[in-house]
């Protein structure tokens, strides 16, 4: 018998009240949305009811990034999915400048939602996986109006995340808090249906995800372990390794959480006043916890990536991600003198 996300979060809700009702509903409005830009990804060149989906969009975001015209839909899609619902006070995402804040025809719940809409948008056109990344907070202090700094706070105190990756299949990847959930979208059906329970990352791997083409702005400790990677079972390592890269953090880590690895992208010297390419609130904090949550491990190559306080919406980390005893080795070569 299949088990529908509802059923699910309604059964962990009652077997072990992690899923406040609002909460609920909140997770179920997001699956509902990934449904319909799912949907849109899928039509590609046809268009789909939301309008053409391919190519620039013409605009830019607040990193200076170009933005594609499905990262719009999507960002437009979840907004208006999740505005209404009474369950959020408001949203942000890596395509709005600022916080999105539920206006006030509708009902303001207690929730706070971030989200990279479109993770990947790179690979649009190439057909290659893309995927949505969320992560939902509580606001502090519930009597008085939200602001963005009621967003600053670290990833520990994330009550949900997950992502949807859009592939060959749609899967929904979920955790609050008790081990990771994945669901794969029945199309016939419209729903998305518990397809894996417990999802465990194993310690070790042979498999690491980089984009090499950085290699000589790395810093020395991701050199060294790349460099004992490379040299394989003559190397200190004594074991061959595999390379991917998919440059869709989604596809990466859905890799990672399906069959172990490591992923990074480091601080690199291309940039130095950039502390990494990947945004901690709604790219790297909602996979560190699904990582750990699945046994594995998430620094910024010194520290737990959940344990950093944020001081920016869009502020930006270095990460190391996966198998636990690769991230700790990678860790050990940052943190040793
Ligand atoms: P995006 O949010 O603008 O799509 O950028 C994030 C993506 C990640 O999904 C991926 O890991 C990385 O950028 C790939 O970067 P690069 O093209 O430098 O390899
Ligand atoms: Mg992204």
């Amino acid at each position: 018998m299949s088990i529908s996300l509802t059923r699910y979060l309604v059964e962990q809700q009652r077997a072990k009240g992690l899923i406040p009702s609002e909460l609920r509903l909140l997770l179920e409005v997001v699956a509902r949305a990934c449904k319909s830009i799912s949907h849109a990804v899928n039509k590609g060149a046809l268009g789909s009811e939301l309008g053409d989906v391919m190519g620039s969009a013409g605009s830019e975001n607040v990193q200076g990034e170009v933005q594609k015209k499905l990262d719009i839909i999507a960002n437009d899609v979840l907004i208006e999915a999740n505005e209404w619902g009474g369950h959020l006070a408001a949203m942000a995402s890596e395509e709005m400048d600022s916080i999105h804040v539920v206006p006030n025809r509708y009902p303001q719940g207690e929730y706070l939602l971030m989200f990279d809409p479109l993770d990947g948008s790179s690979n649009i056109e190439v057909n290659v996986s893309i995927g949505t990344i969320f992560s939902v907070l509580k606001k502090v202090d519930p009597s008085k109006g939200v602001s963005e700094e009621d967003f600053l706070q670290p990833g520990t105190q994330q009550v949900a995340a997950g992502y949807c990756v859009y592939g060959p299949q749609t899967t929904l990847v979920l955790t609050v808090g008790d081990g990771v959930a994945m669901f794969t979208l029945d199309r016939e059906q419209g729903s998305f249906v518990l397809t894996q329970e417990n999802v465990k990352v194993p310690a070790d791997t042979k498999e690491f995800a980089i984009n090499m083409s950085n290699m000589r702005h790395w810093d020395e400790p991701v050199k060294r372990y790349i460099d004992e990677c490379l040299q394989g079972e003559e190397g200190p390592r004594g074991k061959n390794f595999n390379m991917r890269w998919i440059a869709s953090m989604v596809a990466d880590v859905h890799r990672i959480l399906t069959r172990g690895g490591v992923f990074m992208y480091p601080w690199d010297k291309r940039e130095p006043s950039k502390a990494g390419k990947l945004r901690l609130m709604y790219e790297a904090n909602p996979m560190s916890w699904l990582i750990e949550q699945a046994g594995g491990a998430a620094t910024d190559g010194r520290q737990r990536i959940l344990n950093i306080q944020p001081t920016q919406l869009h502020q930006r980390v270095s990460v190391v991600l996966g198998s636990k005893n690769e991230v700790d080795r990678v860790t050990s070569y940052h943190t040793q003198k």
